[in-house]
């Protein structure tokens, strides 16, 4: 029997012994200050008595169109209208009393009680936020109930080995609607592969982002930092993306790593934002450096950089609705580079099922609360793996301290992992919990990105 059918069973016949105790939500702030929920549950029954996890909500800005419902108040004399006390008091009054005292043979049988509770397709009764910090918080308190970790309690679940550590994806520089610097493009990444473990690669990571500040710093240029930890420097001149290319090539060769071989260059253009005003949804032009252009004008941009510098992966190259243009962007790169698909498919197997059967992109994003439990996160990667599309487990732009992303990239063994940049406790602590879960496996331990 292999480790994950090991794990499987094994988690399988953990869970229904354990009975929901409480459920309390709060409201708190993520990394923006502005509020999300956080979500206790205690279970006993368990190896632990009074197991209690926790679970805490992130929160996009550039979000998809197609995502689950995420409940704001609306309430202008609190948060300018971005409180979630609905969403706590749909945890507090409907969800906990409804499950306490209940048993499950396993998290999806959990998950299927809460969409069945909801009712709706994109969770807008009760809130995404809610559903998933309950989701999350029962996946904690389950890990802390059994004495198992939680990425292994994940592999078993999901029926991985639950050992490989993923490729960092390091937004060291941000633009878009992370940043007020005018570029269009949301993230410039740095992708270290040729490494023997991960916490190798981190420290590569972060050399190489202190080296940029410096660079930055002798050009005259900002060192202050946008959304996701990334410098958010305004660069100057005609083509200010090529130029942020240069720049994070120049670190990276500054701080001593060879470019292309142990270190490569990813995007999130995050293009929905830079849609041209007015222009038609499903063939939209976009706002790139001063000039209205095409889909394949864009495309022809990609694959001009993907020939002069080391890119490995784009995501969100063109908008959500524009499928004709991720068609020909798919045909030109799809071979050479993996095209992520995150406002495109938004963790939801209905819009990746269209994307496999059509052929576009070769990879998806995964964030927890664009679908909003984590049992269809797992399907919507089970349903990429099964088509060879690749997969990367994603944080928010709007963070907070809980780092389920990283034992979810674990736990899956998908092989990569985004989690923004080498500052700010809220992209930190991902790859903290990384660094724990490594050592923790020891020499099981296998680095996705290995040399
Ligand atoms: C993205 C994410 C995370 P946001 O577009 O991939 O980097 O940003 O959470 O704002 O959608
Ligand atoms: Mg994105």
């Amino acid at each position: 029997m292999t480790p994950g059918a090991r794990g499987l069973l094994a988690a399988m016949s953990k869970f229904n012994t354990l009975k929901i105790e409480s459920i309390h939500a709060r409201e708190i702030l993520d990394s923006r200050g502005f509020p999300t929920v956080e979500v206790e549950m205690t279970l006993s029954g368990g190896q632990i008595p009074n197991a209690k996890g926790v679970a805490l909500v992130p929160s996009g800005a550039s979000t998809g169109e197609g995502e689950a419902l995420e409940l704001r108040d609306g309430d202008k004399s609190r948060y300018q209208g971005k409180g979630v006390l609905k969403a706590v008091a749909n945890v507090n009054a409907t969800i906990a009393p409804a499950l306490k005292g209940k048993t499950f043979d396993s998290l999806e049988k959990l998950d299927e009680a809460l969409l069945a509770m909801d009712g709706t397709p994109s969770k807008a009764k009760l809130g995404a936020n809610a559903i998933l910090g309950v989701s999350m918080a029962y996946v904690r308190a389950a890990s802390v109930a059994t004495a198992t970790p939680t990425f292994r309690l994940l592999a078993g679940i999901y029926g991985s080995e639950g050992m490989t550590l993923p490729v960092p994806m390091m937004n060291i520089l941000n633009g878009g609607k992370h940043a007020d610097n005018g570029l269009a493009i949301q993230e410039f990444m740095i992708v270290p592969r040729g490494f023997a473990k991960f916490s190798e690669a981190l420290r590569c990571g972060s050399e190489i982002f202190h080296t940029l500040k410096k660079i930055l710093h002798d050009r005259g240029l900002s060192t202050g930092v946008g959304d996701e930890g990334g410098f958010a420097p305004a660069v100057p001149g005609a083509n200010p993306h090529e130029q942020v290319l240069k720049l994070i090539m120049e670190a990276i060769a500054g701080a001593g790593y060879q470019a292309g071989k142990q270190v490569f260059l990813a995007l999130d253009c995050a293009a929905s934002e830079f849609v041209a005003k007015g222009s038609p949804k499903d063939a939209p032009k976009y706002a790139f450096e001063g000039t209205d252009r095409t889909a394949s004008e864009m495309n022809a941009i990609y694959a001009d950089w993907v020939g002069k510098y080391p890119i490995v992966s784009i995501e969100d190259g063109l908008a959500e609705h524009d499928w004709t243009g991720w068609a020909d962007l798919t045909a030109k790169l799809g071979s050479k580079i993996q095209l992520v698909g995150d406002d495109l498919f938004v963790t939801n197997i209905s819009f990746l099922k269209q994307g496999i059967d059509k052929k576009i992109a070769n990879s998806i994003l995964i964030k927890v609360n664009q679908i909003g439990t984590v049992t269809e996160t797992l399907r919507a990667m089970k349903m990429a793996k099964d088509a060879k599309y690749t997969q990367v487990s994603s944080h928010r732009s709007g963070e907070t301290e809980d780092t389920f992303i990283a034992d979810l990239a674990v736990g899956t063994d998908c092989g990569q992992i985004k989690t923004g940049s080498l500052s700010r406790t809220d992209r930190i602590a991902k790859y903290n919990q990384l660094l724990r879960i490594e050592e923790m496996l020891g020499s099981s331990a296998r680095y996705a990105g290995k040399a």
